[in-house]
């Protein structure tokens, strides 16, 4: 009898103790930043509003059967509460959901549009706590803060410069202009040719070879469809339009010169003043940026247009696998203990997606994921060894297109149906957006589950449509496993 009350007590103290771990454990994490990571056109601002919304209108409207807390309806819903940093500007979701609404447009609802510069959002999710100890401390009700941002995807792949220096990404640029992208860059190399590292050049002659460049970097993106183009302020200044320091260019052929050779040019000798104004960009303009936003997030998940890549074809798809490639390096990965957590921010959970699933037929998801899951073998092989949980998704955030079947000669085929943006608005946004809209049911191709080899670009078109969104009033949109993807980034948080 009293070894058996001393063991109750024994196992008593040993729950408390662990609940009471547990409860600082979550106390310290009830607080989360959330990393929403893509390249321009993955998905970000599309994902966040349909996050925001998903959970605002749990319980409600909103289908997340994937989110255990949600299924059990305790997930209460969440609010938007005044974020930590006022410097900067509020995330535009009541203009994401306006042009959702189509309230606003003669042809119905629009895409929110291409983001242009950085915003934030502070989430406050409310649930009720299962476990006992947390139920009493928080009166049946607890909060789970979420930090967002969101910001131009063409200022992402600026966050690996902070570890070049100029011959360094000169040395890739001239890599990466071999491979598919010579087309566009004509005019820029016509203005280069004859220069050498140590050429003299004044102010204006390097502001028009650099206009140049920033147009061949514009046409390889739309034109090309490819996405590693850095600097990103070219692509989208914002204030530092004209300014000096977007005044610069890789300069090819640095491989024939020694290091020492180089640091021997005088200041103002052509090598030193472009690597210069390099330095410059990148610690004035990226590293502030990559330590105001990037350096402290608890959670990732990180978007990529698999479609839109496969679509672009074979050069622009290697280019989307390199630049995610180096992307991971920008983060901070690993599991953090109770008291390291306090000192030091680390991704501990990691989410990987590819985004518009609702492009294809159901039964291509799986392909997908496989084909998303090959383009990143590399990253994900180190992030592996370093114990990182991760997932992959197929995701769709605002789900534009359903799922049908035809029958063909007694024969059923997958298919969607779904309005088609009109001709001229391709997949962002324009004034045109809406003009021409077409219903449609079709098929629109196999995604391959390998990467695809030479003979598979040269026999095989991919042609996924571009879909007008769904009319959003109101409501949580449709959507594909967002509700999977929240229960892991969230799920172990609303507990
Ligand atoms: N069908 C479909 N299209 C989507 C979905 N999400 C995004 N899109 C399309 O992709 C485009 C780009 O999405 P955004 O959310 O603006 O992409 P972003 O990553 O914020 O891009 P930037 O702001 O330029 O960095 C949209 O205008 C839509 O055309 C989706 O879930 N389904
Ligand atoms: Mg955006």
């Amino acid at each position: 009898m009293f070894n058996t009350m001393t063991r109750n007590a024994r196992q008593l103290a040993r729950d408390v103790g662990r609940e009471a771990h547990d409860l600082l454990e979550r106390g310290l994490d009830r607080q989360l930043r959330l990393a929403v990571t893509g390249l321009s056109g993955a998905g970000k601002t599309a994902f966040l509003v349909s996050l925001i919304e998903q959970l605002r209108h749990a319980g409600l409207g909103a289908r997340l059967e994937l989110l255990p807390a949600a299924r059990d309806g305790r997930l209460l819903g969440a609010e938007r509460v005044s974020q930590p940093d006022l410097s900067i500007p509020r995330f535009p979701l009541e203009a994401g959901l306006r042009s959702l609404s189509g309230q606003h447009s003669p042809h119905g609802p629009e895409w929110p549009t291409p983001t242009r510069s950085i915003s934030e959002l502070r989430l406050k999710i409310g649930f009720r706590p299962t476990s006992r100890a947390a139920r009493m401390l928080d009166s049946q009700r607890a909060t789970l803060t979420l930090d967002l941002i969101d910001y131009p995807g063409e200022w992402l792949l600026d966050l690996p410069m902070l570890e070049q220096d100029f011959s360094g990404w000169s040395s890739e640029c001239e890599t990466q202009l071999a491979d598919g992208r010579g087309d566009w860059a004509h005019d820029w190399m016509a203005a280069i040719e004859g220069l050498t590292p140590d050429s003299e050049v004044d102010e204006d002659r390097l502001a028009e070879i650099a206009s140049l460049y920033t147009d061949y970097l514009h046409a390889a993106r739309r034109k090309g469809g490819f996405v590693d183009l850095t600097p990103g302020r070219f692509l989208l200044p914002g204030e530092l339009d004209e300014a000096p320091v977007l005044q610069f260019f890789p300069l090819p052929g640095l491989g024939d010169w020694t290091p020492d050779a180089l640091a021997a040019l005088p200041e103002a000798s052509l090598y030193r003043t472009l690597a210069r104004r390099f330095d410059h960009y990148r610690r004035r303009v990226v590293r502030p940026f990559y330590h105001d936003h990037f350096r402290r997030f608890d959670r990732q998940i990180v978007l990529i247009d698999v479609l839109g890549a496969l679509n672009a074809g074979p050069a622009p798809f290697r280019d989307l696998s390199r630049a995610l490639d180096k992307l991971f390096d920008s983060f901070a990965y690993g599991r953090r203990h109770l008291l390291a957590r306090l000192m030091d921010r680390r991704i501990d959970r990691l989410a990987i997606a590819a985004t518009k699933a609702d492009h294809v037929t159901p039964e291509q998801h799986g392909a997908m994921r496989d084909l998303l899951e090959q383009l990143l073998a590399d990253p994900l092989k180190r992030l592996r060894y370093r114990d990182v949980p991760l997932k992959a998704f197929t995701i769709a955030a605002i789900r534009a297109s359903e799922a049908r079947e035809v029958v063909e000669n007694g024969q059923r085929h997958p298919a969607l149906a779904g309005q088609l943006l009109g001709e001229h608005e391709g997949a962002s946004n324009s004034d045109t957006q809406g003009a021409g809209r077409e219903s449609v049911l079709l098929f629109p191709g196999e995604v391959p589950s390998r990467l695809p080899d030479p003979n598979f670009w040269a026999e095989s078109r991919f042609d996924f449509p571009h879909f007008a969104p769904p009319k959003i009033d109101g409501n949580a949109p449709p959507h594909i496993r967002m509700d999977a993807v929240l229960d892991w980034l969230l799920g172990d948080h609303l507990k």
